[in-house]
């Protein structure tokens, strides 16, 4: 049987550098996991919904550590490809005031070379809801294929589609990732923009314009993800703000990612659209108040005590 929720991607260990400055003055790391898609569906697993992974993983260490995690949190890796001889993607998060920064090695990781012959075209169709990224579609062609083809089963099977553009500028190169993220907007019925993305992907900075001009691309819901600013949502019959919660931010990573799977477990579970925004914008709250982009994903309860 199909979990509620497939999401397909590249799944990275994580190194958090432990003190402000550029890596070369870090001396030492906190280890934990990331990949927005690995993000989203831990979000959505700790929040209700049952969850499943299409990705490949290296045969390495590294590869272990994530496969012990899905085990924990009971995601269901069937779909998991271990290759052997390929490395598992990493990357380092640096530190300067508020701001963070990436720093990948991931060039020829394993998830890279997923390709549509990867997609499990029968899991994809059993699913509720089918998500990926933009992520995913930058870290090479046959990934970008296999997000291609992934969408297109799903759609045919009326599979929802829930898309992050999650635009990371250092994997690709702008032009190219606005034409993809708005073609696949285009297919997609849930979307998931940070202000960084509307950025890159529309001609406004005013929230309520941008999700305007992304739903004329065809998706029935737009939820704008705008930081210290709250969210917003967003559908044909028109827009309503969600006010940020006072929490005190440790660590922004993961944030984005855990509203999205946050919305979509909500959703999942007959809540209206109004409650899923509210919903996961307490979910993506909660998850600066740690470390990491897994370790701070809340669980229901934790979500509920917030919003009471
Ligand atoms: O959204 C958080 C992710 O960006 C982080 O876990 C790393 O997946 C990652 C990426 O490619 O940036």
């Amino acid at each position: 049987m199909t979990p509620d929720v497939v999401s397909m991607g590249e799944p990275l260990l994580e190194f958090n550098a432990q003190g402000a400055g550029p890596l070369r003055a870090i001396r030492s790391y906190e280890v934990g996991w990331g990949g927005d898609t690995s993000n989203f569906l831990i979000a959505a697993r700790r929040l209700g919904a049952s969850a499943g992974y299409v990705c490949r993983l290296g045969d390495d260490e590294f590869g272990e550590i994530l496969l012990d995690l899905w085990l924990r949190e009971r995601i269901d890796v069937r779909h998991v490809i271990r290759e052997q001889g390929a490395q598992t993607g990493i990357y380092f998060i640096s530190r300067r005031g508020a701001d963070h920064s990436f720093t990948y090695y991931r060039k020829d990781s394993a998830a890279s070379h997923l390709t549509v012959e990867d997609v499990p075209e029968a899991y994809i169709s059993g699913a509720r809801v089918f998500h990926t990224s933009g992520i995913t579609q930058a870290i090479s062609e046959t990934a970008l294929q296999a997000t291609e083809r992934a969408i297109e089963v799903a759609r045919a099977a009326q599979v929802l589609v829930s898309y992050d553009p999650n635009i990371r500028l250092k994997l690709w190169e702008e032009e190219r990732a606005r034409d993809i993220a708005l073609k696949t907007i285009a297919q997609a019925d849930f979307v998931f923009p940070s202000l960084e993305d509307a950025a890159v992907l529309t001609s406004t900075e005013d929230p309520e314009r941008i999700a305007a001009e992304l739903l004329t691309y065809g998706p029935s819901v737009v939820a704008v993800k705008m930081g210290d600013r709250g969210a917003l949502l967003a559908t044909a019959d028109g827009a309503r703000h969600f006010n940020p919660f006072p929490v005190e931010v440790v660590d922004t990573t993961g944030a984005g990612d855990a509203f999205d799977g946050a919305f979509i477990a909500a959703y999942l579970r007959g809540d209206s659209l109004e409650d899923c925004a509210r919903f996961a914008n307490a979910a993506g709250a909660l998850t600066t108040t740690g470390w990491g982009a897994v370790n701070p994903i809340p669980n229901r309860s934790d979500v509920e005590a917030l919003l009471s």
